[in-house]
């Protein structure tokens, strides 16, 4: 039996836990079994029922009555939880699940910037098929400064789990219909991030060179791939978000973030 692991990142508020519960429910009416496991310790309400909460092997609470703050608890919370990550895989493994869909906390610097939170996913994915959907929240999709910056999050992401990633605009029911329809599906085309910096008279000097370097180097070696509108309230979204996670499992270890233009071959 061969769980497949289908990790949920993104700025606090994208819609993690949301997108975790009606994915799997959109899964599960499709005939597959899903584990939904809550990583957050720090987590109070869920919209769905955990499989497997991390709650109950450490809380964050209990590092803030030692003295630390509400971020360091978080961070300490899930340091710790690298002691319990086989008994918790063992639970996911009991739940003889097709997919396991794993919620995380919001506090992406644990992901991006710590050691913590990326050695706690592998060594609970171990050498189980995963893939890390990356969750950019609409509101964040209007400026090239703004669309620049989440991809470049989202980069640092992926450069730290090492796993392959699909980037998904959340909330899409909450898109403007032009950016929904022409700017989404273009986020990956080569010089798309130019033109849309090029409409944009407001930004100037060094913030304008920055703007276009990083856009250049996430878009030169294709990083951004196809970047799909999902929102947990259609389930036209989920079923192309399912067939995204479906293509990326399929492609194993071939497949690479930036399948929307890959590199030349040397
Ligand atoms: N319109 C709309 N709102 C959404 C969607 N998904 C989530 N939300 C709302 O966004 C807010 C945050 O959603 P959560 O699922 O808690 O986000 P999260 O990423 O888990 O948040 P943290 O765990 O705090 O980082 C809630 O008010 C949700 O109702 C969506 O697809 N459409
Ligand atoms: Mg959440």
């Amino acid at each position: 039996m061969d769980t497949k692991f289908i990790v949920l990142t993104g700025t606090a508020g994208s819609g993690k836990s949301t997108l975790t519960a009606a994915l799997a429910r959109f899964m599960e009416e499709r005939g597959s079994i899903v584990a939904r496991v809550n990583l957050d310790p720090a987590a109070e309400k869920l919209p769905y029922d955990p499989a497997v909460d991390v709650r109950s092997y450490v809380s964050a609470a209990s590092f803030m009555e030692e003295g630390l703050g509400p971020n360091g608890a978080l961070i300490a919370a899930v340091d710790s939880l690298i002691e319990y990550v086989d008994s918790i895989r063992s639970e996911i493994d009991e739940y003889k699940a097709d997919y396991c869909v794993i919620d995380t906390p919001g506090q992406l610097e644990l992901f991006a910037y710590r050691y913590g939170a990326p050695l706690v996913l592998k060594a609970l994915i171990r050498d189980s098929q995963a893939v890390n959907v990356f969750l950019i929240d609409a509101v964040f999709v209007d400026t090239a400064a703004n669309i620049v910056s989440a991809l470049t999050l989202a980069s640092s992401v992926a450069l730290r789990l090492g796993l392959p990633q699909v980037n998904v605009v959340s909330k899409a029911d909450i898109l403007l219909p032009e950016v929904r329809e022409e700017l989404i599906p273009r986020l990956g085309e080569p010089g798309f991030l130019e033109y849309l910096l090029e409409k944009d008279k407001t930004v100037e000097g060094w913030r304008r060179a920055l703007i276009e370097a990083l856009a250049n180097a996430v878009e030169s070696v294709g990083f951004i791939g196809e970047v799909l509108p999902v929102s947990a309230r259609e389930d036209e979204t989920l079923a192309a978000l399912y067939a995204k996670i479906q293509q990326v499992l399929a492609g194993g270890d071939d497949y690479r973030v930036y399948d929307a233009k890959p590199p030349e071959e040397s």
